[in-house]
């Protein structure tokens, strides 16, 4: 079944989101397959997102996602990646449509609530960064 990577990033742990925000991924019929909370080393975060490593944001990034616990999850249905997608909105959460998670639960463009893998290739090779097979 096709995978995705979710993470409920330190700001939406912080502010006690997390019963939201897996409610939600229950609610649009998501499996969760795995599911943990961590608090990422800046080893592990540079690795995940070594992407944009290059990107002006990138030092931020890292700052902010070694900041606190995260819980992490694979979900997994037909679709998985595009669905998630949808439901958790554009990366900007001022330009997230209503009702998307970064819409109600983002605070500005780097404290975005939550991930979702971008293509079904990443959610593969992120779900297995976390839960190795
Ligand atoms: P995505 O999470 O919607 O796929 P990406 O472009 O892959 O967005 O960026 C990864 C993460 O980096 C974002 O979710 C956000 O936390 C942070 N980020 C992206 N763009 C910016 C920016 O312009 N300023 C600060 N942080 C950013
Ligand atoms: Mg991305």
């Amino acid at each position: 079944m096709e995978k995705t990577l979710m993470i409920i990033k330190p700001d939406a742990v912080k502010a006690r989101h997390i019963g939201h925000i897996i409610s939600r991924v229950e609610a649009e019929h998501l499996e969760i397959t795995g599911l943990c909370c961590l608090h990422l080393t800046r080893e592990q975060a540079e690795e995940f997102y070594a992407i944009h490593r290059e990107r002006p944001f990138f030092e931020g990034l890292i700052r902010y996602i070694t900041s606190g616990p995260v819980v992490v999850g694979r979900l997994e249905c037909e679709g998985a990646v595009e669905h998630w997608r949808k439901v958790i909105g554009a990366t900007d959460p001022k330009k997230s449509a209503p009702g998307t998670l970064r819409a109600l639960y983002g605070i500005d463009i780097e404290r975005n609530a939550v991930h979702g893998s971008d293509s079904v290739e990443n959610g593969i090779v992120e779900s297995r960064f976390f839960f190795p097979e």
